[in-house]
């Protein structure tokens, strides 16, 4: 019967704690991004990375059970894994990127979570090795200053239960640095919710963060 009564106890606590919430997300990445919450993709960004100049925010709400791990992949635009963009025209350049977002819940707007320095970023792709790539003539992913450092992504990186623990922190960028604009500037965003990338805006290209959403 104690057996029974602590399990019943067991179960009734495991519903509670996961008792589904509906949260509004606002998104906005330079230049494209998903973002899974506790494993299941929430959202995509409808607008291909292969669109010029793609700086759109997205809003949606979706549900889940408190707490929350969030997870982002988060990719700048580059055209081969050089990390370069117009290659070959008077434009050549490594291109940068830059993140933003927050995480409110639907009902009362409250702000539950935001991106800062206290979430986690693995890039993993890092590329061209050195600037200097993007002044050659004749740039090949691969060589020289043109060299690229590709991470294997963990099969389970969007998991809740997955250990970020060594993975480092999201560094932060000012606004000026980073430039957002377009669908930033019609989003109205927490002063806590921070601009955040790799310690490299320009170099490190795709980023993998994780962030929990808690009551
Ligand atoms: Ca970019
Ligand atoms: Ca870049």
């Amino acid at each position: 019967m104690r057996l029974i009564l602590a399990v019943t106890a067991a179960l009734a606590a495991c519903a509670a704690q996961a008792e589904p919430r509906d949260i509004t997300a606002d998104v906005w990445v330079d230049n494209w991004f998903s973002v899974y919450a506790n494993g299941e993709m929430v959202m995509e960004d409808p607008v291909s990375i292969t669109t010029e100049r793609s700086f759109n925010a997205e809003t949606a709400t979706f549900t889940v059970a408190l707490p929350a791990v969030i997870a982002i992949e988060a990719k700048d635009f580059k055209e081969n894994e050089s990390g370069l963009e117009y290659i070959g025209t008077g434009r050549q350049q490594m291109g940068d990127g830059g993140m933003i977002a927050q995480f409110k819940d639907a009902l009362t707007g409250q702000v539950l979570a935001v991106t800062d320095a206290s979430m986690k970023c693995l890039v993993v792709q890092h590329a061209p090795i050195s600037p200097s790539c993007a002044n050659e003539t004749n740039p090949v992913a691969g060589e020289g200053a043109c060299g690229f450092v590709v991470t294997d992504i963990p099969v389970d990186w969007t998991s809740p239960d997955f250990d970020d623990s060594d993975w480092p922190a999201a560094t932060l960028h000012s606004a000026a640095d980073v430039g957002p604009k377009d669908g930033y500037d019609d989003i109205t965003w927490d002063s806590a919710a921070e601009l955040v990338w790799g310690e490299s805006l320009t170099q490190d290209n795709t980023l993998l963060c994780r962030l929990t959403v808690s009551e």
